[in-house]
């Protein structure tokens, strides 16, 4: 995992975007955001228990896999969303981009590639995309049925209760 404040250049969102600028592990835990390094499927199985998480499932996110939707796919994943329920990711394979809101409203951009796992806050505004080489295994978890519906982010979501916790109690 390597985390950084992004450059908000012009430029494919799948370029590193690195404004030279190192955000640590305690930075990202200040806004709620919590990086695991999980070597074996076991490592998982243990943070899933410990935060009652008992579903899963895997997503491809390729060319190969996807075909002709994998552009608009990417190009979704990466509009400015919340959830109302905290966000795992376990990267299996691959590497991928997750960028986060830091406390001024400023871009971090979030590294990770195999074994890496992040856990987002629910009410944080995140997106995510792939890298230049167009590939990534995850893993999702959720506690009961899948619940990721993205909340675009505009004046109605900011008025959401769960970002308005998440402001309040985090921020
Ligand atoms: C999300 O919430 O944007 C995603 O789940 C992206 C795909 S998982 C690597
Ligand atoms: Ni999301």
């Amino acid at each position: 995992m390597k985390a950084y404040w992004y450059d908000n250049e012009p430029g494919d969102q799948r370029e590193p975007h690195d404004s030279g600028r190192l955000a640590t592990e305690d930075e990202l835990s200040r806004l709620g955001v919590l990086y695991k390094h999980c070597p074996t499927i076991e490592a998982v199985n243990v943070i899933a228990q410990e935060r009652g998480y008992r579903n899963r499932d895997e997503i491809c996110v390729s060319p190969a896999t996807m075909g002709a939707v994998y552009e608009d796919k990417v190009k979704m994943f990466f509009a400015e969303h919340l959830h109302e329920d905290e966000e795992i990711r376990y990267i299996l394979d691959g590497e991928g981009y997750f960028d986060v809101r830091g406390q001024a409203d400023e871009w971090i951009r979030i590294c990770l590639v195999k074994d890496d796992m992040i856990i987002l806050p629910a009410g944080i505004y995140h997106r995510f995309t792939t890298n230049e080489q167009n590939y990534v295994k995850a893993m999702r978890l959720f506690q009961d049925e899948p619940k990721w519906t993205p909340l675009n982010r505009g004046v109605d979501v900011d008025a959401n209760v769960h970002r308005k916790t998440y402001v309040d109690t985090v921020l």
